[in-house]
């Protein structure tokens, strides 16, 4: 987007704030107000703790600080705040109701729309490029993503529908060899990059060999069949460890009963083979990597492999170019409740042949998350400061669940190694040995 106000970019952002409230509404509304304010898991916040959550924080950014406008329930502040109440604790507090919580968030977005109108986008660091709207678009669709999540862990009748994702179209077994040689990494010009993106820096990356696709579930099977949740040898340490404290014996919400069956969002099915693995750990990665003899990519691999353009040396925002993904790119946007198969996008390849980096699952990399050299939080230190170090593992590319305005190549999500119920998989990579 431009930076000075210009009436495409105030649409822009309307349009993006427009279709994350779409989305929150489809995924609270489909739910009556018991299931509503439900503990479905104590690893997730009852679906109106988030939509609650989403309102609050777009009146704190947008209605307070951009706008200067009287708070509207600055006493909520507090039971609103991530930091001061774990998930598990959420379903204690004495939330707003349903309809409270819809009344409040309905108020907050009128006023925004004021605000919207009468905002420069070349003033403060803040608001240039309409970045802090953009910033609460992001952070609805991410907690979007968390509500869909919330809805795959729910027990009781489907009440969510999409259609099929599409077919495969080409073959993409086999290895991409991404050569040895220095790239951009991260960024300092996309207007609407998250803290974390920043700044573009220029890394190395001997060379290495990526697999064209993600790991699908019947490689996955292959892997269980052969024994691979009874092999130490193939577990890290805390992976074993975790392996069997929690009794790990498949991907979460899987079933053996004659062949492997799945739930997935209310339904009970067959598990597709060609669709990639999700609903695994960064530890079940790891140890599937070690008994294919691959490896983790990193995360300047992965990343490398998904912008860089051998054609010019630059690095571009998607593995396709720099073009915002369509519906032949990617699988994005809670279109589909599930990943495509494998070899469903060739459109959304990047230029040596990988496929799916964008959408259909979250990847794991073998990364701690650190910040980049040079990193500055902005414009709070809650969004990622406070998480860099060696507790959490970096994941890239995005799921089905994941709206393309919180997508693109250097979009960094990160969570803990034993996590299984975002939509996270991942894919291999190896050593080049000469
Ligand atoms: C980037 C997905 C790890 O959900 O914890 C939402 C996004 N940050 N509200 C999370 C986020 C603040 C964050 N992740
Ligand atoms: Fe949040």
């Amino acid at each position: 987007p431009p930076l000075e106000r210009t009436e495409s970019l105030r649409d822009t952002i309307a349009s993006v704030l427009e279709r994350a409230r779409a989305r929150s509404t489809t995924l609270t509304g489909s739910v009556d107000d018991v299931d509503l304010t439900a503990q479905h898991s104590r690893l997730m916040s009852p679906l109106v703790w988030d939509l609650a959550h989403i309102g609050n924080q777009e009146e704190q950014w947008l209605v307070r600080t951009v706008g200067e406008r009287t708070p509207i329930r600055a006493d909520i502040d507090e039971m609103y705040d991530a930091f001061q109440h774990p998930r598990a604790d959420r379903p204690q507090l004495p939330l707003l109701g349903p309809d409270a919580t819809r009344d409040y968030i309905r108020i907050v977005r009128e006023k925004v729309l004021g605000v919207l109108d009468s905002t420069s986008f070349d003033g403060t660091p803040l608001t240039s490029g309409g970045f802090v709207f953009g910033m609460v678009a992001q952070h609805e669709q991410q907690h979007a993503e968390t509500m869909l999540a919330t809805h795959q862990l729910r027990r009781g009748a489907p009440v969510l529908t999409a259609p099929n994702p599409p077919t495969a179209d080409v073959d993409v077994t086999g290895e991409a060899i991404i050569p040895a040689g220095s790239f951009e990494m991260g960024t300092s010009s996309d207007l609407w990059a998250l803290d974390n993106e920043r700044p573009a820096h220029t890394v190395w990356v001997d060379e290495f060999a990526i697999d064209r696709a993600p790991v699908t579930n019947g490689q996955y099977m292959e892997f269980l069949a052969d024994g691979g949740y009874d092999r130490q040898d193939l577990w890290s340490a805390p992976g074993w460890e975790h392996r069997c404290a929690s009794e790990l014996n498949a991907p979460l919400f899987w079933r053996h009963d004659g062949t492997w069956r799945r739930r997935r969002f209310g339904y009970e099915e067959p598990i597709p083979e060609n669709e990639p693995v999700m609903h695994v750990c960064f530890y079940e990665a790891e140890a599937f990597a070690n008994w294919a003899g691959k490896r983790l990519p990193t995360e300047a691999e992965w990343e490398k492999a998904a912008r860089w353009d051998p054609a010019t040396g630059t690095s571009r925002r998607y593995p396709w170019g720099d073009a915002e993904p369509t519906l032949d790119h990617a699988n994005l946007g809670q279109r589909h409740l599930q990943p495509a198969p494998v070899g469903a996008y060739p459109a959304g390849a990047s230029p040596l042949g990988v496929h799916q980096l964008i959408g259909d699952v979250w990847e794991w990399t073998s990364s701690f998350f650190h910040a980049y050299p040079g990193f500055r939080f902005f414009p709070y230190a809650e969004y990622s400061d406070v998480f860099f170090g060696e507790d959490y593992r970096v994941l890239r590319g995005g799921s089905f669940g994941t709206d393309s305005v919180a997508m693109r190549g250097t979009f960094r999500n990160w969570d803990y190694p034993i996590r299984r119920q975002i939509f996270a998989g991942f894919r291999l990579a190896r050593d080049i040995t000469t």
